[in-house]
């Protein structure tokens, strides 16, 4: 039996364990969900009802940057995990948490009406920022080739950018554009945001 992938198609931390099961080229069972109607085998295998969750006939991973790992431990044919890693965790926690709280109170500013839109957007520059400093020093975030911290942070950034497609082209980031740019129009990308019907039961 092939391990089993929980995912939805626009979830960035679905989005960064498909890239990395992509790129290590294992083979699963994908499973793309509703997040307003979970299947049951999920939830009992996983009940804290987030994807990406992968079941393993002797396991069951339940964080993304688990299942990353998972799968470049096993093949990581273009070096994700040759660079500083100590970093890379240091990038991603501040992406899964200052981050994402800024980009889910600027993408839905309705919900968060202690502060404006702008407000929240500022708040998310800030990672912005960091990550341009970043890229002035390398091609990508850590070296000149892509590393985990790159793969697992850009389906964020691509989600705040098209927050305000406009205002993210004409904004002073123009390595950050550039990197955005590179990593939506690879074939990678593409490869794992192919559309596939919903699994129900
Ligand atoms: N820490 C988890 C976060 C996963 C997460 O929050 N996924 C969202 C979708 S982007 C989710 O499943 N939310 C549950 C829901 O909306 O019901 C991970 O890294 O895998």
């Amino acid at each position: 039996m092939l391990p089993i992938l929980y995912s939805y198609r626009r979830c960035p931390y679905a989005m960064r364990a498909r890239l990395a099961i992509y790129i290590a080229d294992i083979a699963v069972e994908l499973r793309e969900i509703s997040l307003r109607d979970k299947p049951t085998h999920m939830l009992q295998v996983s009940p804290k009802g987030t994807v990406p969750v992968l079941v393993l006939p002797n396991g069951v991973i339940e964080q993304s940057l688990d299942i990353m790992m998972w799968a470049l431990k096993q093949n990581d044919p273009h070096g994700w995990l040759n660079a500083d890693l100590n970093k890379a965790h240091a990038l991603i926690v501040e992406n899964d948490t200052n981050f994402k709280r800024a980009l889910d109170c600027y993408k839905y500013p309705e919900c968060y009406p202690q502060l404006s839109q702008i407000d929240y957007r500022s708040q998310g520059e800030i990672f912005l920022q960091q990550l341009e400093n970043l890229l002035n020093q390398h091609n990508y975030l850590l070296k000149d080739t892509a590393s985990l911290a790159d793969m697992a942070i850009f389906p964020f950034v691509r989600q705040f950018a098209a927050v305000d497609s406009a205002w993210f082209a004409s904004s002073n980031y123009p390595q950050l554009q550039k990197w955005l740019d590179t990593f939506i129009h690879s074939d990678l990308f593409g490869g794992v945001m192919k559309k596939q019907p919903t699994y129900f039961v």
